[in-house]
């Protein structure tokens, strides 16, 4: 199809063609007012027939029934507020029928011609351009701001392979490039007319006006494809714009070329190229943390040109700058586009010829941050140096911004207590390891850089003379260092720039992602921050969106909902689920339900067949446990929990066993970071011990181990529906959030977890009795690691009983001694159980032992999934979504006409 598109005065014509049996015209020459030609089912009909009905030729149909609108396209100056967005969307093909209400149409049109829509459906392949839950968050917003009919964006880079595939072998997991643009894309629109040049190195000069410059480096163009985001039951449709970058077409070296250095001659297209072929580059080297860097600015760099390009458009010639923020909103997912707030400063400033203060203003009042993590590793710092080579004028800017927080930080507690105050810059501060400026070092006493005069007994003043740019002072200190190096080795702690403390300063809202890792936010990570500008911060609880991953994913729960609900409004208004409970005793909803619950487990026992080789009862408890594999999240809790389960059933003879287990089916999946060793040892752990117990004919049917391999968003949309328990077992204070726990709960799954990230407003949701807790409380966990630490904890004998048998080699040759000794803090195993495994054992096998008591009472378990299903409505992303747009964005829905 060729796609062409007019962009003048404000107004904009797209005249789409497919192929003649199959044309839409869709004409904006008013604002707000569109020509929609009608589809008739002839029309699809004829226009499959002449394709080969691939998921691909259907896909780029469908664009078309899901009018795809410019937001720009009126000259009304409505807001168009930016999300950026690393989406994990899965499919898009049945989702996007869905929201458009075809489905039945598609099956029907594919299955006179001889298809099923599920076959066709099945081709596609996922789009994992996000690593967990981060990503499939922005996809879940996506959907929701389509829906609620916001005038919104969301912006992303369009990686050549995405989030790798898992293979499992028998050395546990193996990652393999996922090449998902191999067989084409039908939902992109390369846009060849909407490019941007990035820059990284060069120089920052100064030009005659006074105004910094910065020229020079390495230039690279990054072209946008769009990807249709169509809502549910309404014609908006919103994008998602992803970067593609490739070398300017002025830089291709011929002369070299055609002297036969072919390698020199691409040289510069390949650099250009590699930025966008894959997620999270590994970083361990310069290289690519170079790369990575490059990536965050080109998402940054790319968007803000095609945010501010919009909004000039939209100005008609006479653009006022101090409306920008009531126009725009920028809203930061988590701290990868930080540097969107130096990019800001540096176009109005450098570009547009605005002030400082006039381009902070409009900077402070544009974005926005949200927080996703307070673990300290993942809170992310980059190189002063390697930053300062690559991003010059971005640097100079966040010292700027830097010194303007260490006056706001003086001017707000004074100089009168210097230790307190030393302290709240030193934690503040967006450098990081940077000596004060000379201006306020003088008040501290630091003996070395202050001495004493011994005559006077007071503190020597830096001078003018001992002031240094911050160049000198690292060439200094590589002098200094030298002197030293024969004498005492000094480690110079390496200067950082502290991405997130650059949000907290520079954002007009920071928020977190549930109840209680708000107030951590507040109360631990960000706390000084807080003390200065308590109105800055913000919960706002995560939600999924219902129409993915309820309607679609299971859809005869979704039909038995709208029965006992008596209409469909429930995929917009959740709140309805809540008329479930009146009859959550009913004998014929119990048994529906139970139906529906049979259906989707016994789809997955041939997904399992297949995927696995093993064989499960369908009528055994489907125990789940899917996310990222991190030591935080705990699948060393689950399967040493299954271990005990073993053990105590081999010491059994077959009637006990059976008088005293349920059957069970304990599922997981998940990928772990390639460099993340200890991860990777617990999937390895996980399949070992499946491996002995799936083949143990003691045991049979009463327990089975299997790890899924390559957990993406299609795999999960299968196993929830089918799940009965699903775990959420994180070390109390470490999950932000979690969004898969609300998509179990929504399917009418019971959850067994700690009180942490949205577990906690789940359990309060869908009341105490109809949810597993156990486990350690958030505020308790510094105090117990303390304890640990100390040699004062005693673990539980029934762990130490767990550990002997691992030990003993009952799961193979393979030795655990690296998994096992992070369990007891040994020597050269690091942290003593930072995690809290040991503590939290004898909580959690008692707990599993209730889950086990509820189970065999299925009137009881089925009254707790209908609780669980009637309890979830909160956690639509609908309803986060109109809370970012009130709270933060300051936007309504805007319908189009
Ligand atoms: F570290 N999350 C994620 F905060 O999936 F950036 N990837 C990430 O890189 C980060 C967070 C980051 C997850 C959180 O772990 C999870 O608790 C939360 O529900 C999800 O983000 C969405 O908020």
């Amino acid at each position: 199809f060729s796609f062409t598109s007019r962009n003048r005065s404000s107004k904009v014509s797209l005249l789409t063609r497919v192929k003649p049996s199959f044309c839409v015209r869709c004409v904006s020459s008013e604002p707000k007012q569109r020509v929609r030609e009608p589809v008739t089912e002839e029309g699809v009909l004829s226009d499959l027939s002449t394709f080969p009905p691939d998921a691909a030729s259907i896909a780029s149909s469908i664009k078309y029934h899901a009018e795809f609108t410019p937001l720009f396209s009126s000259n009304n100056f409505e807001p168009s507020k930016a999300f950026f967005a690393t989406a994990q969307s899965g499919r898009a093909l049945l989702n996007a029928i869905g929201n458009l209400e075809l489905t039945g149409e598609y099956a029907d049109a594919l299955e006179k011609l001889g298809h099923t829509l599920e076959t066709v459906a099945s081709q596609e392949p996922d789009a994992a351009l996000g690593n967990g839950g981060l990503g499939r968050l922005a996809s879940c917003f996506l959907d929701s701001l389509a829906t609620l009919n916001y005038p919104a964006w969301g912006y992303g880079l369009r990686y050549k392979y995405g989030l790798f595939k898992q293979h499992l072998t028998k050395d546990g997991q193996e990652e393999v490039a996922e090449n998902w643009l191999e067989i084409g894309n039908p939902w992109e629109i390369v846009r060849n007319d909407v490019s941007y040049t990035v820059k990284f190195y060069g120089k920052v000069v100064m030009s005659s006006d006074g105004k910094s410059r910065w020229i020079g480096g390495e230039d690279i163009v990054a072209v946008a494809y769009d990807v249709p985001i169509p809502g549910y039951k309404t014609k908006t449709t919103i994008n998602l714009r992803l970067w593609s970058t490739k070398v300017p077409s002025d830089q291709f070296d011929l002369s070299a070329f055609n002297a036969g250095e072919h390698s020199k001659a691409c040289e510069a297209q390949t650099n250009a190229e590699k930025i966008c072929y894959i997620l999270y580059p590994g970083d361990e080297s310069e290289e690519g943390k170079i790369l990575r860097l490059k990536q965050q600015y080109t998402l940054c760099s790319a968007s803000l040109q095609d945010i501010i390009a919009r909004f000039e458009r939209r100005s008609d010639g006479s653009v006022r700058w101090e409306e920008f923020p009531d126009k725009v909103a920028v809203q930061m997912n988590d701290t990868h586009p930080t540097l969107c707030i130096p990019e800001l400063m540096r176009i109005l400033m450098d570009v547009k010829g605005l002030t400082w203060s006039e381009a902070w203003k409009i900077t402070e009042r544009t974005v926005a941050y949200t927080n996703h993590t307070v673990l300290p590793e993942a809170l992310e710092k980059w190189s002063y140096e390697l930053m300062q080579r690559l991003l010059p004028r971005h640097v100079e800017i966040i010292e700027m911004i830097d010194k303007q927080l260490i006056e706001d930080i003086i001017s707000e507690y004074g100089t009168s207590n210097p230790e307190m105050l030393e302290k709240k810059l030193v934690s503040m501060r967006i450098l990081e390891n940077f000596d004060l400026p000379a201006s306020v070092a003088g008040l501290f006493a630091n003996p070395e850089e202050n001495p004493i005069d011994d005559k006077t007994g007071e503190k020597v003043e830096a001078t003018d003379a001992d002031t240094v740019t911050d160049k000198e002072e690292s060439e200094g200190e590589e002098k200094s260092k030298n002197e030293a190096a024969n004498k005492e080795p000094a480690i110079t702690p390496p200067k950082m720039v502290r991405m997130a403390n650059l949000c907290v300063v520079a954002g007009h809202s920071v928020n977190g992602v549930a109840e209680i890792h708000s107030e951590i936010v507040k109360k631990d990570v960000f706390n000084d921050f807080f003390q200065l500008w308590p109105e800055k911060f913000q919960n706002k609880t995560n939600g999924v969106t219902p129409r993915r991953w309820i309607h679609f994913c299971n859809p005869d729960l979704s039909a038995l909902i709208t029965k006992w609900t008596s209409s469909n409004d429930w995929i917009l208004k959740t709140e309805k689920l809540s008329e479930l409970q009146k009859f959550a005793d009913n004998e014929d909803l119990h048994n529906e339900w139970r139906a529906t619950k049979r259906i989707n487990k016994i789809k997955v026992a041939s997904f399992l067949k297949e995927k696995t080789g093993y064989s499960v009862n369908p009528d055994a408890m489907f125990d789940i446990q899917v996310k990222r594999i991190h030591e935080y999240k705990r699948q060393l809790l689950n399967i040493l929990g299954i271990v005990y389960r073993y053990k105590k059933m081999k010491d059994m003879n077959a009637a006990e066993r059976k008088a005293n287990f349920v059957p069970r089916v304990c599922i997981f999946g998940g990928k772990a970071f390639s460099t993340y060793v200890q991860a990777k040892r617990i999937i390895k752990f996980i399949t070992d011990v499946g491996a002995t117990i799936n083949h143990d004919p003691d045991i049979g049917d009463l327990l089975k181990v299997i790890f899924v391999p390559d957990y993406n968003v299609t795999v999960a949309e299968l196993l929830i529906p089918a799940s009965e328990l699903s775990q959420h077992i994180s070390t109390a204070g470490m999950e932000a959030s979690g969004t898969s726990n609300m998509k179990f709960s929504m399917n009418g799954c019971i959850l067994i977890g700690t009180l942490d990230g949205a577990n906690v407003e789940i359990r309060q949701e869908v009341g105490e009795d109809n949810f597993f807790l156990f486990g350690a409380r958030a505020e308790d966990i510094a105090s117990l690691r303390k304890e640990r630490a100390e040699g004062k904890f005693v673990p539980d004998e029934r762990f130490e009983e767990v550990k002997k048998f691992v030990k003993s080699g009952v799961f193979g040759p393979h030795n655990y001694d690296e998994l096992m000794g992070s369990l007891e803090g040994n020597e050269g195993f690091g942290r003593a159980d930072y995690f809290l495994v040991a503590k939290d054992f004898p909580s959690y096998i008692e707990c599993q032992e209730k889950v086990d008591v509820a189970y065999r009472d299925q009137r009881r378990w089925t009254k707790m999934s209908i609780l669980n299903t009637a309890g979830s409505s909160k956690f639509s992303s609908d309803r986060t979504i109109h809370e970012y747009a009130k709270d933060i964005w300051n936007i309504q829905p805007l319908e189009l006409i």
